[in-house]
């Protein structure tokens, strides 16, 4: 065999590959030092893992290696109450969970999902950036868990059925809707008159499908990207309340990294949810005309009858005594008086 220039660099290019001969001479990545798991129950299309990939990417590269985070996306690792336990316990490190599921564990945490508390999302992040905010990490800090500074979007919630549009606050007497596992979310719709059944977001497609249930409750960013309008036929814009997504840290893990980690470490993931809340609110505004299109019948039904609905069966008197009046007076600066 002759060697000719050719061969010889078509030969150190294989080399340099798999690394075999040259690699001494090739700078190499670092093994990662923190190889975390971030874990959440959305599908992969949703802005929120569109960011997070993106998220890991610079942080793998700010840190040289050093910090290497997998994304488990679509409840991959389990339901959502299974895995905040995984995160209690160390076998996951970060997680996005709502603040109502939250407070299973954390009861005040679900404070900023109260019904028809936000008017719109200036006011949302004002308080969740804000006081409210402050004072919900606090709580959860008390749970040992860390909670990041930028609570992440997942969007004003909608009313979607197999049966019939909600017009009204009547209209929801009797209904079986599925909820998300907080005890929050089950008063309300009982408030209602609903038949409300709790059940993580891992099942809920196939609890439509069958027929265990007959309606349920998201944002048009997850009724599009989960794919719920396949076996939904109505879709009523309540706005019936806010919801977000805490970035939750595993707190030994967390503070297992040195500080000039954890520093950048928080920046990327502060600054992918204020990248994904400029998605969702975008989405949630154009999608409608797509899910119109995929076969969804909106309509709008006017706020009042809820409010007075939850007002009348004594909803916002009871969580109030529930939370306190030191953690609802911080809620009404950012809301005017509830109820
Ligand atoms: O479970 C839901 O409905 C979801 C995806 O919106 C939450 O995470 C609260």
């Amino acid at each position: 065999m002759t060697l000719t220039r050719r061969t010889l660099l078509q030969a150190s290019a294989a080399t340099a590959l798999t690394g075999s001969v040259f690699a001494p001479f090739v700078a190499r990545a670092q093994e990662p030092e923190f190889a975390y798991k971030y874990a959440n129950n959305l599908p992969v299309t949703h802005p929120m893992n569109i960011r997070a990939a993106e998220m890991v990417e610079a942080i793998r590269k700010e840190t040289d290696g050093r910090v290497a985070i997998s994304v488990f996306p679509s409840n991959q690792l389990g339901g959502d109450t299974d895995m905040l336990s995984q995160l209690r316990s160390g076998g996951i490190e970060f997680f996005t969970l709502s603040p109502l599921i939250l407070s299973t564990l954390v009861p005040n945490a679900s404070i900023s999902g109260i019904g028809f508390a936000f008017p719109d999302y200036a006011a949302v992040w004002r308080a969740m950036d804000g006081k409210l905010g402050d004072y919900v990490r606090g709580q959860i800090a008390k749970a040992g868990i860390i909670a990041m500074d930028k609570i992440w979007d997942n969007g004003f919630r909608q009313i979607t059925t197999s049966t019939k549009p909600i017009d009204t606050a009547a209209d929801l007497k009797g209904l079986k809707i599925r909820v998300p596992v907080s005890p929050l979310w089950t008063s309300m719709f009982k408030a209602f008159g609903s038949a409300p059944a709790s059940l993580n977001f891992a099942e809920v497609y196939t609890a439509l499908q069958t027929g265990t249930v007959d309606a349920q409750e998201n944002p048009l960013a997850i009724i599009s990207t989960a794919k719920l309008y396949e076996v939904q036929k109505y879709c009523s814009l309540t706005n019936h309340m806010w919801d977000g997504f805490w970035f939750l840290a595993n707190r030994r893990a967390f503070m297992a990294m040195p500080e000039n980690l954890r520093t950048i470490v928080a920046k990327h993931i502060n600054e992918a949810g204020m990248k994904e809340r400029a998605d969702v609110a975008a989405l949630n505004t154009e999608l409608q005309k797509d899910l119109t299109a995929k076969g969804l019948a909106f309509n709008a039904p006017k706020p009042e009858s809820f409010r007075a609905q939850l007002g009348t069966a004594g909803f916002y008197g009871e969580w109030k005594g529930k939370y306190g009046d030191e953690a609802w007076s911080i809620l009404e600066t950012y809301t005017g008086k509830l109820g």
